[in-house]
């Protein structure tokens, strides 16, 4: 007998980012663990995932057999290497592992794609390694945050639909950042092939930019003060090496042209003015109440579907809500100028540096 089944959790869109708790595969999730001590962590960082979600890539499933081992940095600890035996992906899934440690100084973040131990896995049909490298479709990775601050709880702001406060670090802008860099932002052999003298010369970053845009001195990152087009008055990326404590910064479009020039098929509603649903170069009340008349609906190109998801959905209004009151410049002329101001300010205000490495190469196995 054949079955045909329509289930709910047929994908819509193209991937699925699935969240693996470290402490729950090393053994019990206890207090001390960041995401046991901070279970609403754990839904902003998922709420945060949504953002990658309507990628269209098709990844190939990854089977348990034959043996292969996943490679990644211990999102608990940062130093060690992990090393799983045969895991089983699914196709179009990513896993990443999280966890939390107290990282050195204003670091708060660390993430990276996962491996094998000697190259970055192939799922797709372009090339992921080397200097032709222009795809990238890792079978996941990890991602850490900071647990403490000088000994003291580190004092994040988890709640995704409100701003932090003064002197709060924003838990979801560090997932953006974080999560970018797992896909290959600053990390991918097919970002750094772009990467001309700290010039980034995507094809579609320079689409959108009209200009190839600068990265920081490492590489990883834009450089400091980068905002992003086409608004006329441009948001700062989530992507630079520091960001202000007690702000909160989201994925602009020029952070989704960088992606989608390192490989991603990232839908062109995520390169033009974001969470402006009637596509009428500004984000206001008529948006939202075309969002409110055609939320449910599912299907191919439509307009209320912001980010491109296949679906009117709750990210669709948060996207709304976030760019709420922009609008896009009649002239898209775009340079990427560090702002003045910025400098001082991260003085002034403290600073949090984020940081990614590539994992470290490996030298042993356990
Ligand atoms: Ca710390
Ligand atoms: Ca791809
Ligand atoms: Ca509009
Ligand atoms: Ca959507
Ligand atoms: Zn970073």
């Amino acid at each position: 007998m054949i079955v045909l089944v329509w289930s709910s959790t047929i994908s819509l869109h193209g991937i699925t980012i699935e969240i693996r708790r470290m402490c729950d595969h090393g053994g019990t999730c206890e207090a001390g663990d960041f995401f046991f001590d901070h279970p609403e962590a754990l839904d902003a960082l998922r709420f945060a995932t949504r953002a990658f979600e309507p990628f269209s890539d098709t990844l190939l499933a990854i089977p348990s057999t034959p043996g292969w081992t996943a490679t990644f940095e211990n999102p608990d600890n940062g130093i060690e290497t992990i090393q799983l035996q045969n895991l089983s992906v699914p196709a179009n899934t990513l896993i990443l592992y999280a966890g939390g440690y107290d990282m050195p100084g204003n670091q708060v973040g660390e993430a990276g794609p996962g491996k094998t131990p000697a190259f970055t896995l192939n799922r797709g049909s372009g090339v992921v390694t080397g200097p032709t490298a222009n795809d990238f479709t890792p079978w996941g990775g990890s991602i850490a945050f900071d647990t403490l601050d000088n000994g003291a709880p580190r004092n994040w702001h988890f709640d995704v639909d409100t701003l932090p406060a003064p002197g709060e670090i924003d838990f979801l802008t560090i997932a953006f950042h974080e999560l970018s860099h797992a896909f290959g932002f600053g990390t991918a052999p097919s970002f750094d092939n772009l990467n001309s003298s700290g010039q980034f010369q995507g094809a579609a970053t320079i689409q959108l930019a009209q200009s190839t845009v600068s990265l920081a001195a490492d590489g990883n990152h834009w450089a400091s003060g980068t905002t992003s087009p086409p608004y006329a008055d441009p948001p700062l990326s989530a992507l630079t090496a520091s960001l202000v404590l007690g702000r909160r910064r989201v994925l602009t479009p020029l952070d989704y042209a960088a992606l989608a020039d390192l490989g991603w098929q990232v839908p062109d509603k995520l390169l033009g003015l974001l969470g402006d649903i009637d596509d009428d170069g500004n984000i206001d009340g008529r948006d939202f109440l075309r969002w409110q008349r055609s939320v449910g609906n599912t299907g191919v190109g439509l307009l209320e579907d912001a980010d491109g998801s296949l679906e009117v959905d709750d990210y669709d209004l948060w996207l709304w809500q976030t760019n709420y009151g922009r609008k896009t410049t009649s002239n898209s002329s775009f340079a990427a100028v560090p702002e003045p101001c910025t400098i001082p300010l991260l003085f002034l205000s403290g600073i949090s540096i984020l940081r990614c490495r590539p994992l470290r190469q490996i030298s042993r196995y356990r």
